[in-house]
């Protein structure tokens, strides 16, 4: 009896659900470099840099622990391209009884999946997935009934359920949520650690060198590639952080300053979503660094509630409502994504900080992606369908599991609510509350209309304007609707006028 055990580019962790009871005489274990995965949409160069060398790693850490592995590489002369093929290929050339896979983080692979059992005419068990804290009907069960699904009280249950940052059975230090106390911006000449960064070795340069080969005509850049591609490296990553960013990270956890990319935040979204990492270690080395005393609850608590609060919920949200996510779009926003996103040519500094880092790092932290990017994007009306696609490619964390809940439901409201209890829409004064961008501005931030006015001042006023019918209601945004009913009525005719005018610039791939 012999089982062919599957592991995907972001299954990396060797007690992965599909390796589990492996017999290393007579299974074989897969892995594949295939141009669907990597071109289905055209991911960040560093991205597909990052994942076919810490596949490779770790294919070779699972032969030097004795497993049978064959690893077909992008040039391999029997590569097939795809991974059902390359499945197909193998149980063509050995006697293969039976398939098994973890279950993917993608709705189109699982469907596909679903369908291998009938074609390769041998059972496919596609098993849990072992890389999250609590499964999809934990996420199922607490949903189950309710109207709304707030992050907050499914965290909760998390806390309960695992005891993590718990006291006799209360939260620690008396509150679930310490985030009153983590919406600092930088102050002036606080220094921030540079990034855990390492040399690619040879492994790692010779797949930097086959994706400038293969896909040069992808997004961004690869130049100063420093990820970390194996299990060790990247705890020394999750090291790093908790020893000189923890302390300082619930405190500016929403800050941006420009030319900081990395901030005090992580940078371990990568590694956890490929299986380098495990939330359980990662969340007990911060609740560690709080008991020893050398970061405080604020700080550690805001950080736990990431990962063991939003990070489960997302994963949670996106299996209970796929496929019909992906197709929502509450707020019916039609627009083309604006070509500054792939370009960063833009006067609007914040906007071409962000994309700028994002083509150079395949990375940008929480508040960047969200308040700058998203809300700029939610403002604007882009079409979910492509907003989705440019999160999806950018990223070196994004999985359409993590990524499409945060774009659909989080920036752009498409949901109708069932994330978010409001759209997270704002004017130019938040940017400039939580960053330095506006000093370095084209654009006035004080201004509301005019040609010197920053574009998010009348944007938002025309996002509150055109959705009043939908989110007037909304007791969220009563106040909103109020300010809005007294202003100069000539006022907010201007701003709307600068707004279409600004839109259509923007329609017209004219620089804004
Ligand atoms: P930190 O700020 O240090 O946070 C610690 C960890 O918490 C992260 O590594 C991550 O695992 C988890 N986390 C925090 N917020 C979220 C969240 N909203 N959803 C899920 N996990 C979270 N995260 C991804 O991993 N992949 C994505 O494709 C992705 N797309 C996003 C798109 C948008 C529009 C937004 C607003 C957020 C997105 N996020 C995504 C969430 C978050 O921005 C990233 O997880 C975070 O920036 C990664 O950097 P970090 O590891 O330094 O995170
Ligand atoms: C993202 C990605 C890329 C770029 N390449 C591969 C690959 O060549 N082989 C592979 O097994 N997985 C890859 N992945 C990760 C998959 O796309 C991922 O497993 C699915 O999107 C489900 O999360
Ligand atoms: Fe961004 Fe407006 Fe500030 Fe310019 S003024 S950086 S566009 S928020």
């Amino acid at each position: 009896m012999a089982t062919l055990r599957l592991v995907l580019g972001d299954q990396l962790r060797d007690d992965i659900s599909a390796l589990q009871g492996i017999n290393k005489e007579t299974d074989f274990v897969l892995m594949a470099e295939v141009n669907a995965e990597a071109s289905y949409v055209k991911h960040h160069k560093k991205k597909i840099a990052f994942l076919f060398s810490a596949m490779r790693h770790f294919a070779r850490s699972l032969r030097d622990d004795g497993y049978n592995v064959t690893y077909i590489d992008y040039d391999h002369k029997h590569n097939k391209g795809a991974l059902f093929k390359q499945v197909q290929w193998f149980c063509e050339k050995h006697a293969v009884d039976d398939v098994v896979v973890t279950h993917p983080g993608e709705h189109r692979l699982l469907q596909d999946m679903q369908a291998w059992q009938d074609t390769l005419d041998k059972p496919v068990e596609i098993r849990a997935d072992n890389r999250f804290l609590v499964s999809q009907d934990f996420f199922a069960d607490w949903a189950e009934g309710k109207k709304q699904y707030r992050m907050e009280f499914f965290y909760r249950e998390v806390r309960k359920k695992t005891g993590y940052l718990m006291e006799a059975g209360e939260p620690a230090g008396g509150k679930w949520n310490y985030d009153s106390q983590n919406r600092e911006p930088m102050p002036k000449n606080h220094s921030v650690p540079d990034p855990t960064t390492f040399k690619p070795d040879d492994e790692t340069q010779a797949v930097i060198d086959l994706v400038a080969k293969h896909f040069d005509d992808h997004f961004g850049s690869l130049e100063n590639f420093h990820f970390a591609v194996t299990r060790n490296d990247a705890l020394v990553v999750l090291n790093e952080f908790i020893e000189q960013r923890l302390p300082d990270f619930g405190q500016y956890q929403d800050a941006m300053v420009t030319g900081e990319p990395w901030m005090f935040h992580s940078h371990i979204s990568f590694y956890l979503n490929c299986g380098l990492l495990r939330v359980e270690e990662v969340v007990e080395q911060a609740i560690i660094a709080y008991d020893s005393g050398q970061a405080p609850l604020n700080s550690v608590e805001g950080f736990v509630r990431q990962v063991i609060g939003w990070r489960e919920y997302i994963r949670g949200f996106y299996w209970y409502f796929m496929p019909d996510l992906a197709s929502q779009n509450a707020l019916q926003a039609t627009r083309k994504l604006p070509e500054l996103f792939w370009t960063a040519d833009t006067d609007m500094f914040c906007l071409q900080q962000c994309v700028q880092e994002t083509k150079d790092n395949a990375y940008a932290h929480h508040i960047q992606r969200l308040m700058v990017l998203g809300n700029f994007l939610l403002l604007s009306g882009v079409d979910p369908k492509w907003v989705n696609e440019w999160y999806l490619i950018v990223y070196a964390d994004a999985y359409e599991w993590v990524e499409m809940p945060n774009v659909s439901s989080m920036i752009l409201y498409a949901d109708d609510g069932m994330l978010a209890s409001k759209p997270y829409a704002a004017s130019g004064s938040y940017i400039n509350k939580m960053s330095d961008y506006c000093k370095n501005c084209h654009y006035s931030v004080k201004e509301k209309t005019g040609t010197q006015a920053c574009p998010f001042n009348y944007l938002y006023w025309h996002f509150i304007d055109r959705h009043k019918e939908k989110l007037q209601d909304n007791p969220r945004m009563a106040m909103i609707y109020r300010t809005l009913s007294k202003m100069d009525p000539k006022q907010v005719q201007h701003m709307l006028e600068d707004a279409d005018a600004f839109l259509s610039k923007l329609d017209a791939n004219e620089k804004v």
